[in-house]
């Protein structure tokens, strides 16, 4: 770690009038969940580059989320999905991760790679479909008791790709029945996090289209039904810092895929796009999770990019945008905006934005255990070889 240039930023803080002790407690505390999918092989529809070193199983996938914990310092946890992650034993699954100091995070159910879902899975107009996917979703919830996960995270592919194809309406009824059904098997520790987006794989609409549509699905639901925000999930022009503030103030926002798009749901390196509008997103956090739960998750497809390295690089970005987001001066903020001093209040975040954290954030890694300088300490540490030389039998795990 660079002592003094961490100590010239600490000082630059404090004359600011920056509590620096106080944003480093809030960094140390800071969690991100990884993906256990973002480490396997991932592509488009045109082309899957396979990788050397690719996990094949969900215990090697474990394994590689662990050295991004051991590297980082705040990612304990990871989230599975169903059947990339299906294993005989979860009991099994879940004390591996105890023993690597880590713990299976949200459950994952894929009701998009199935045969029997092209016209849908819960608003399928097919009853018997319906059931299946039902099924399926009471299988997850069984899977989050066995490996101790309270949260169960639905992403639903369902929607059409003509214009009169089928009821906008009768399919929410649909879907409303479904996840009544699953709200009330949940265990009363578990939450339900309903994830939207657009449009793809379904063309003309999609079920959960909006953060309307899902805001509005969970409050029929129940206060344990609560809205999830991919950054990838939304068109051109959307502003999602509003959307966080909406949701938040809702009391609905429940956690985020974190990625980074250019075009649609592109899924690259969190913050490797727009960073500014990361940070926005942050600024809206700050004061909230003071009181909420939010579940801070990637979600990521590294295609073409070295996995594990691209997992570090995207958590050490989001320690930035954080850490960044926690120096704003929100008293001077409060007061330009109530005396309506516009310029003011936009300097103040940009003033924030514009401080260079990294050393700040370094240290607070240092202060975890972790690395200062994560990625050179990753390339350093020969686990990349490692795992290729150990991984060489059998094919690296993928989307299915
Ligand atoms: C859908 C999605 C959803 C997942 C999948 C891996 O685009 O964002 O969260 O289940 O990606
Ligand atoms: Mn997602």
């Amino acid at each position: 770690m660079n002592e003094r240039a961490y100590d010239v930023l600490a000082e630059l803080l404090s004359n600011r009038g920056v509590d620096v002790a106080s944003v480093e407690g809030r960094l140390r505390t800071q969690r991100v969940e990884t993906p256990s999918w973002g480490y396997g092989n991932s592509g488009t529809r045109f082309k899957v580059f396979p990788q050397l070193g690719v996990p094949r199983d969900p215990f090697e996938k474990l394994a590689d989320a662990a050295e991004v914990h051991r590297l980082t310092g705040i990612c304990p946890s990871v989230a599975i999905h169903i059947p990339w992650d299906r294993v005989d034993d979860y009991g099994e699954l879940a004390q591996y991760a105890g023993s690597l100091g880590m713990t299976i995070g949200a459950v994952n159910p894929n009701l998009f790679q199935e045969e029997d879902y092209r016209l849908g899975s819960v608003c399928n107009p097919d009853e018997a479909v319906r059931r299946r996917a039902t099924d399926h979703l009471i299988e997850c919830v069984e899977i989050g008791r066995e490996v101790g996960s309270d949260i169960l995270s639905l992403w639903f592919a369902d929607g059409t790709n003509y214009a009169g194809q089928d009821s906008f309406v009768e399919r929410r009824h649909r879907m409303l029945e479904c996840l009544s059904e699953i709200y009330e098997a949940m265990p009363e520790s578990m939450r339900l996090l309903l994830e939207y987006k657009p449009f793809e794989p379904a063309f003309y609409h999609t079920d959960l289209s909006d953060w309307g549509a899902a805001l509005t699905m969970c409050q029929k639901l129940g206060h344990r039904a609560e809205v999830l925000v991919d950054l990838g999930h939304h068109l051109q022009g959307a502003n999602i810092e509003h959307i966080v503030a909406l949701l938040l103030d809702e009391g609905r926002l429940g956690g985020f895929h974190f990625n980074s798009r250019k075009y649609a749901d592109d899924d690259l390196i969190v913050g490797s796009v727009n960073p500014f509008e990361l940070f926005l997103i942050y600024v809206e956090l700050v004061e909230a999770e003071e009181t909420t739960r939010i579940d801070y998750m990637i979600d990521q497809a590294h295609n073409i990019e070295p996995k594990i390295e691209a997992m570090i690089l995207s958590v050490m970005n989001l320690q930035d945008a954080y850490a960044k987001a926690l120096l704003v001066d929100r008293a001077k903020l409060d007061g330009a905006r109530r005396s309506g001093d516009v310029l003011l209040a936009h300097r103040l975040l940009l003033e924030a934005y514009n401080t260079d954290v990294r050393h700040l954030c370094a240290k607070v890694r240092e202060d975890l255990g972790a690395s200062a300088d994560p990625i050179s300490a990753f390339r350093e540490s020969g686990y990349l070889e490692k795992v290729v030389d150990e991984r060489l039998e059998g094919a690296g795990a993928g989307w299915g």
